[in-house]
């Protein structure tokens, strides 16, 4: 960003409201937290403050995180429509996982297979609490391939299945000897096993990339061919990027995981490129991929337009083709064109607005561009469960300090594959890339790209928003369905950007339409102004039981 102090009309000072979230704290609390608040201040060579993220949630304090299950199960496997799909454990953790994402996927033909729809769960009881899971889930197994014959099936593990000590993964081997059609693998992915869904991601990536990608060596054919990896077709998103990329010329071998097919997640090691769109949940993929494959990654982002158009002329210049880049150009003229005429509108309504982002582990990142398309400035933001290296940018990698709960998640040791690995570009190639800048293995992160002054905040809780919201009187914020009618209540509208509050797309140059649409309507809306808080009216509240008289 060229302009690195916030603008003048923000005179809120983010040291005073740092001091003011923290007086709240018992010492040893407001310690801790003080290492995960952060003024922002870029220097030179992008060199941001540390901030301490990936730690333990201090117990009482109401988090906006989810579990290891949620980033296994539900984020990175659930957008999979044929890969069957067995929650291990009771019923709730089967049914809140289902489709509450809202990933979409469109399947190839009206009969090919899409287990979405269902929820699946061996939905223990206290029965095998006592004496033990195992002889369920085989049940579970033989009964899901007796009704679909699916070509995979994964088994995910909930707390109860670690606490007992169920062996699904030995489960999983006996059952593919029964039926060697059917992949069958098995996730240790029990809620408890890291500080957040983010241990999720890793161990979902983890066996993902042992037992499915290069089963398969088929590829598609034809030129420049890529896999999307960490983009998961919530409302839609990835339909409108693979129109895009479709229309360019690229041909998208595979997504990582929206709107994804089996075969196409076990021939992903045919493509040539690997780009990333949300780092956090799936750069140990890339990682794995280039080291076995020789496949080589860089990072993209689809959300805002301009953010679009830049993504796709790398993407071009790596492959450095001319007609391609003709091509990328064209679109990218045809579509700016229509952006523009809503984008001019929309920006004389809601420019010099204050806009606040907190979800999970890029989109705090991500859709920031898209809010200084229409002159909105963001003045505080903050993931859920990111690392530092999504914050600071992966520079810092060798600095992170491995803790116990990151070493309970196995880090695998890969070797190139002995007759597949193909390294796609040489030193000259990777020289000129870098000339072009585009870095390969590369993420800046989200710290470096916020203005000085700007407040970031790792694992935001429920006071500490109240008071963003009282100090800076934000246009919008944005955040998920935790958070929501709290954040209403007070009188400022909260966009969810995790679920998109059932629209979208917000992907692509489509997508940034119905986003500039959307964050107008909200923020010159007056009708959250007139909303009173039940607690504003009366801070006690009174109840008394249903049954006394
Ligand atoms: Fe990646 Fe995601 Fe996100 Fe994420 Fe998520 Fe999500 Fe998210 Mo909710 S994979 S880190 S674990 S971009 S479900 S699609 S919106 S918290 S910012």
């Amino acid at each position: 960003m060229s302009d690195k102090t916030i603008a003048a009309a923000i005179v809120v000072d983010s040291s005073e409201v740092k001091e003011e979230i923290l007086k709240k704290y018992p010492a040893k609390i407001a310690r801790k937290r003080a290492k995960q608040i952060i003024v922002n201040k870029v220097e030179g060579d992008e060199q941001v403050p540390e901030i301490m993220s990936n730690t333990r949630t201090i117990p009482g304090i109401l988090t906006m995180r989810g579990c290891a299950y949620a980033g296994c199960k539900g984020v990175v496997l659930g957008p999979t429509r044929d890969i069957l799909q067995i929650t291990h454990g009771p019923i709730g953790c089967g049914f809140y996982s289902w489709l509450t994402r809202r990933n979409q996927t469109r399947p190839k033909t009206e009969t090919s297979p899409n287990y979405m729809p269902y929820a699946m769960s061996t939905d223990m009881q206290e029965e095998e609490i006592i004496f033990g899971g195992e002889k369920k889930l085989r049940k579970a197994i033989e009964e899901a391939i007796g009704l679909f014959h699916p070509k995979a099936i994964g088994i995910f593990s909930t707390c109860p299945v670690g606490l007992i000590g169920d062996d699904v993964h030995s489960v999983a081997r006996d059952m593919e000897a029964k039926y060697p059609d059917v992949n069958i693998f098995a996730f240790s992915c029990e809620g408890y096993k890291g500080v957040s869904q983010s241990a999720g991601h890793h161990i979902a990536n983890n066996k993902v990339f042992t037992d499915v990608v290069g089963q398969l060596d088929t590829s598609k054919g034809g030129a420049f061919r890529l896999n999307i990896l960490g983009e998961y077709n919530i409302g839609g998103d990835a339909f409108e990027i693979e129109r895009i990329i479709h229309e360019c010329g690229f041909i998208l071998h595979s997504t990582f995981s929206g709107n994804s097919e089996y075969d196409e997640f076990a021939s992903a090691h045919t493509a040539d490129l690997n780009v990333v769109m949300c780092h956090r949940s799936i750069n140990y993929m890339a990682d794995m991929m280039e080291k076995k494959y020789g496949i080589p990654w860089f990072k993209v982002n689809f959300i805002s337009a301009q953010a679009t158009a830049k993504s796709l002329r790398r993407m071009a210049a790596y492959f450095n083709d001319e007609g391609l880049m003709n091509t990328v150009e064209q679109v990218i003229a045809r579509e700016m064109a229509e952006v523009e005429k809503v984008r001019e509108e929309v920006k004389s309504r809601c420019e010099g607005k204050i806009a606040m982002l907190f979800v999970g582990g890029s989109r705090a990142h991500h859709y920031q561009e898209l809010f200084t398309e229409i002159g909105m400035e963001t003045v505080s933001a903050g993931y859920e469960f990111a690392h530092r290296d999504d914050y600071e940018g992966r520079k810092v990698i060798p600095k992170i300090v491995v803790d116990a709960d990151t070493r309970n998640i196995e880090e695998l040791t890969i070797e190139p594959d002995e007759t597949r690995y193909n390294p796609r570009k040489d030193e000259t190639e990777v020289d000129r890339l870098l000339r072009e800048g585009i870095r390969l293995s590369g993420y800046e992160g989200m710290m470096p790209e916020m203005k000085d002054g700007t407040l970031i905040i790792d694992d935001l809780n429920h006071h500490e928003a109240e008071v963003l919201i009282k100090k800076y009187k934000p246009a919008v914020f944005c955040a998920g369905i935790k958070e929501k009618y709290v954040i209403q209540k007070s009188g400022v509208p909260l966009k969810q950007l995790h679920s998109y509050d059932y629209s979208g797309p917000y992907a692509g140059f489509r997508g940034a339409i119905n986003f500039y649409r959307e964050i107008d309507r909200l923020v010159n809306s007056k009708v959250f102004s007139f909303a009173k808080a039940p607690w504003q009216e009366s801070p006690e509240l009174a109840g008394r039981y249903g049954w006394s008289k």
